[in-house]
């Protein structure tokens, strides 16, 4: 295979998910005979330690006008990014004429409160239809992929950024060194680089496998982001533990020099030392983790099917294609997956092609189980769902084991 899309190194391949599709390519009955198919498998570079896809899916088939995610869909999400904005707020924008620029800002759940404060502030994202959502709350977007090209683009019309964010977007990015020449060329000279995306600690711990997919391209930890980012003339500044997701890191970047790194940085990277994260044996582990929980699920699945229990999925993340697709999961076990986002509802799950309903589906029929896709909002769910547990119920979840609650 080709060498680490960071620094060149040699790769090792630890997991094959084998063929799937794209992890949001919701279809239409007419798109089924153009479905698109990859190889899904990770490696670590054994030279800089980056976990990494070893194939890209090309950008423009996974970020266009039908992408279907929309961030501001949730309670959990729309709250997290509202207090991201109000600490930013309180302190990188605190001083005068502060610039904010969010690369896949998606239908604006974090500009918005920071157009609201009336702070300068530019959302780049390709996907057009999220776009259009963000701007019609009065976000300034430029509908474009962030790359050298267009912050060089940015910086020559609007002047440098005191910060440039990015949540579930910059391990996306595949081409890091146009992203690091985009950042250098519009990031003020003690202006911040912040990111936050899901920890590779965090997958390892509860064999969150599905977090795998076309869109997810790096999975960071500590060590890898700090080389990733010296080798770009930045700095690793601070490092945070959020909750969302199933387990983040939020990592703080700034020029080499320009700031002094916190404690935590190096806490982290001692923790990641001392419990062997880069290590192959850690990561083989993993693997044999995963073919368990396909074996139970599978099984699980299979019995109650044999018991004539009524079975259904619940929420419709692009985590969900992964895990469907590996477990060879389709309409026979589950006949359909609830979700409330409109986009998803009256198509079919990339790949399985079982087909996505409203809620309110649910709810009018109550099944014997319901699969819990959207782990990541259990306590949401379960409590806004209270009427399906009543009616005697039970919620199969598969983070970190396949279990019924
Ligand atoms: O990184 C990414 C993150 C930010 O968003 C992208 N690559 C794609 C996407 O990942 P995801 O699809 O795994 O995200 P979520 O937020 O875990 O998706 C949850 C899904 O569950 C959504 O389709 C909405 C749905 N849902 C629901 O139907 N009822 C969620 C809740 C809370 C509900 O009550
Ligand atoms: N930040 C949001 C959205 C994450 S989904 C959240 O955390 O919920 C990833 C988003 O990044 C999508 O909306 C996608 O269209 C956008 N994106 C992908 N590649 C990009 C790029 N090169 N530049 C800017 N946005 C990009
Ligand atoms: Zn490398």
């Amino acid at each position: 295979m080709s060498g680490c899309r960071v620094c060149g190194g040699e790769v090792r391949e630890f997991v094959d998910l084998g063929r799937q599709p794209l992890a949001n390519g919701f279809l239409t009955r007419d798109e089924l005979d153009r479905e698109f198919f990859y190889r899904l498998a990770v490696g670590i570079c054994l030279s800089c330690t980056m976990v990494q896809l070893v194939e890209e899916v090309p950008r423009h088939l996974r970020y266009h006008d039908a992408y279907p995610y929309h961030t501001s869909g949730t309670a959990q999400m729309r709250s997290h990014f509202e207090e991201d904005a109000q600490l930013f707020l309180a302190t990188e924008l605190a001083g005068p004429d502060p610039f904010f620029v969010e690369i896949g800002c998606n239908d604006g759940a974090l500009l918005s409160p920071i157009a609201d404060a009336g702070v300068r502030h530019l959302g780049v994202e390709p996907s057009g239809t999220v776009a259009d959502m963000a701007r019609g709350k009065g976000i300034r977007v430029l509908g474009d992929f962030f790359e050298e090209g267009t912050a060089e683009a940015i910086r020559a019309s609007d002047g440098p950024a005191d910060v440039i964010f990015g949540a579930n977007t910059i391990c996306h990015l595949a081409a890091v060194e146009s992203l690091f020449a985009g950042v250098d060329a519009l990031l003020r000279p003690g202006g911040v680089f912040v990111f936050e995306e899901p920890y590779l600690g965090a997958i390892l711990d509860h064999t969150s496998f599905d977090q795998i997919y076309d869109e997810h391209f790096y999975f960071f930890a500590v060590r890898s982001v700090q080389a990733m980012a010296e080798r770009f003339g930045f700095e690793l500044v601070n490092v945070e533990h959020l909750t969302v997701h199933g387990g983040e890191i939020r990592y703080t970047l700034a020029r080499s020099g320009q700031r002094r790194p916190t404690p935590e940085v190096d806490e982290v990277l001692a923790a990641e030392k001392a419990r062997g994260l880069a290590d192959l044996e850690t990561l083989d582990r993993f693997a044999s983790a995963i073919q368990h929980i396909r074996y139970d699920l599978v099984e699980l699945l299979t019995r109650l099917r044999a018991q004539g229990r009524r079975v259904v999925g619940y929420g419709a993340p692009g985590k969900s294609t992964t895990l469907i697709n590996y477990c060879g999961i389709g309409p026979d076990l589950l006949p359909f997956i609830c979700d409330s986002t409109p986009s998803k509802q009256g198509r079919l799950a990339p790949g399985s092609h079982i087909p996505v309903r409203p809620p309110a589906e649910f709810s009018a029929r109550y099944p014997d189980y319901a699969v819990l896709f959207a782990w990541n909002y259990a306590d949401e769910i379960i409590a806004k769902e209270d009427g399906f547990r009543a009616a005697g119920g039970q919620w199969i979840l598969y983070v970190p084991e396949v279990h019924i609650v």
